[in-house]
């Protein structure tokens, strides 16, 4: 068994827990943070049997997509009379970043 870990934008996050259950895989959706932009996304907690791995990340390649994000840098402390225009800066954000890791046990109690 394996528990696979997938970052996802929250505007992606919806259309792939759908497509996950249609293929019978369950998830769980958390929400999330990133730690670089500090914007909202989701962690999708995903386990199921080694044979079913190769068709969740399908559905994650399907369903997730690249989009850029904007950073807009914090101003450094200036002196009297200086001046900082801070120029928002491109990310380029996903589509997905996938951990798939062994289980060791799985129980429903
Ligand atoms: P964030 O940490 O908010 O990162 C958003 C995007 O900013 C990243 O997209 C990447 O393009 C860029 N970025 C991140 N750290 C950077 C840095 N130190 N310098 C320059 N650019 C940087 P993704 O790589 O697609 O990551 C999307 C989200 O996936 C991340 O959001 C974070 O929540 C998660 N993530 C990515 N790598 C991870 C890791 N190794 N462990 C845990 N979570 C991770």
């Amino acid at each position: 068994m394996k528990l696979i870990i997938a970052v996802v934008q929250g505007e992606d996050a919806g259309r792939t827990v759908l497509a996950l259950t249609d293929k019978g895989i369950s998830s769980t959706r958390v929400s999330s943070t990133g730690g670089f932009l500090q914007q909202g996304n989701a962690t999708l907690l995903i386990g199921l049997d080694d044979g079913q791995v190769a068709d969740a990340l399908e559905v994650i390649r399907e369903t997730c997509h690249e989009r850029s994000r904007y950073l807009t840098p914090v101003p450094p402390l200036a002196e009297p009379g200086e001046f900082f225009m801070a120029f928002p800066v491109e990310v380029q954000v996903g589509g997905a970043t996938v951990f798939v890791v062994p289980v060791d046990s799985f129980e429903k109690i």
